[in-house]
């Protein structure tokens, strides 16, 4: 499983307070921590620090890039915000992988970002929402899903690139719709072939929600089971990534030893 580490998020007060005091330090040890427990990307989302949120974006992701030459994924629900953050993340960083994170089905989204994606090659996520919100039923997600992988197809982006995310929200506000990402999940990946990669936001599920972690980890494993390629997830939580090596094993994508975990880690070059 492709693993991006969430822990760079302006949504914590200590990343916000590091953005805004320019305070590296703070970034790179808990950048660190997602690494050493296994993430691939690191998301980056400068959330509700106050200031200039485009040189916000520029100097996260410098300062992440100092100590890894793993990919980024450039988080944020405003398009023009990415608009304006892309090309300059391009130009500060040439040779690093990004990902735009994230488009939605509306018409607008897609036609800022799809071209911008294709420019640029990043990867793009795309949400199973659009113009009308998060949708009530899986069928309307997995239509906002498909709408999704034409138009970023359509506008040349290679099937590689392509991810698509059916939206996870909090099981104490939103009951049974946990549900119908997995089913999304399921039905996307089904009627398209070669079919995109798909990834969640995990610690949606559980936010201010009791027994948090233990939710987390038991989610991770159904969606795993339901064909999930990657999580925006804490990488530093070793019981969740645990799990996730588990359930690994036991869908046949690793084969099993006596010290399964020992050889994730190993093959990562983490152990
Ligand atoms: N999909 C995509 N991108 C996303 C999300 C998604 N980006 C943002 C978010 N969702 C994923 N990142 C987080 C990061 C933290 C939490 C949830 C999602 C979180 N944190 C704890 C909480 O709020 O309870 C702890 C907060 C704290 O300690 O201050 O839940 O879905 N594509």
């Amino acid at each position: 499983m492709i693993i991006f580490g969430e822990r760079i998020n302006g949504m914590y007060r200590d990343v916000r307070t590091a953005i805004v005091e320019r305070d590296k330090s703070v970034i790179q040890r808990l950048a660190k921590a997602q690494l050493d427990g296994g993430a691939d990307v690191m998301d980056l989302n400068v959330g509700p620090a106050k200031g200039d949120a485009v040189e916000h974006f520029v100097w996260l992701a410098q300062t992440v890039h100092e100590i890894t030459d793993k990919p980024l994924s450039l988080d944020s629900a405003k398009a023009d915000l990415l608009v304006q953050v892309v090309p300059r993340v391009a130009e500060a960083l040439p040779g690093t992988k990004l990902i735009i994170n994230s488009c939605t089905a509306a018409p607008d989204y897609m036609a800022k970002l799809l071209p911008l994606a294709a420019k640029y090659g990043t990867s793009i996520i795309g949400l199973t929402m659009d113009q009308r919100g998060v949708p009530g039923n899986v069928e309307q997600r997995v239509e906002c899903g498909a709408a999704f992988l034409m138009g970023a197809v359509e506008a040349g982006i290679p099937i590689e690139d392509i991810y698509i995310d059916p939206i996870i929200l909090p099981v104490n506000v939103a009951h049974k719709q946990q549900v119908h990402s997995i089913e999304a999940i399921r039905q996307l990946a089904l009627v398209n072939d070669p079919p995109p990669k798909f990834i969640i936001g995990l610690s949606n599920v559980s936010q201010k929600c009791l027994l948090n972690h233990l939710l987390n980890r038991t989610y991770l494993v159904m969606a795993l089971a339901a064909g999930l390629d990657a999580a925006i997830l804490d990488a530093a939580d070793a019981e969740l990534i645990e799990a996730m090596i588990a359930a690994e094993v036991l869908l046949g994508k690793q084969l099993y030893s006596d010290e399964f975990v020992k050889a994730w880690k190993m093959q990562k070059g983490l152990a």
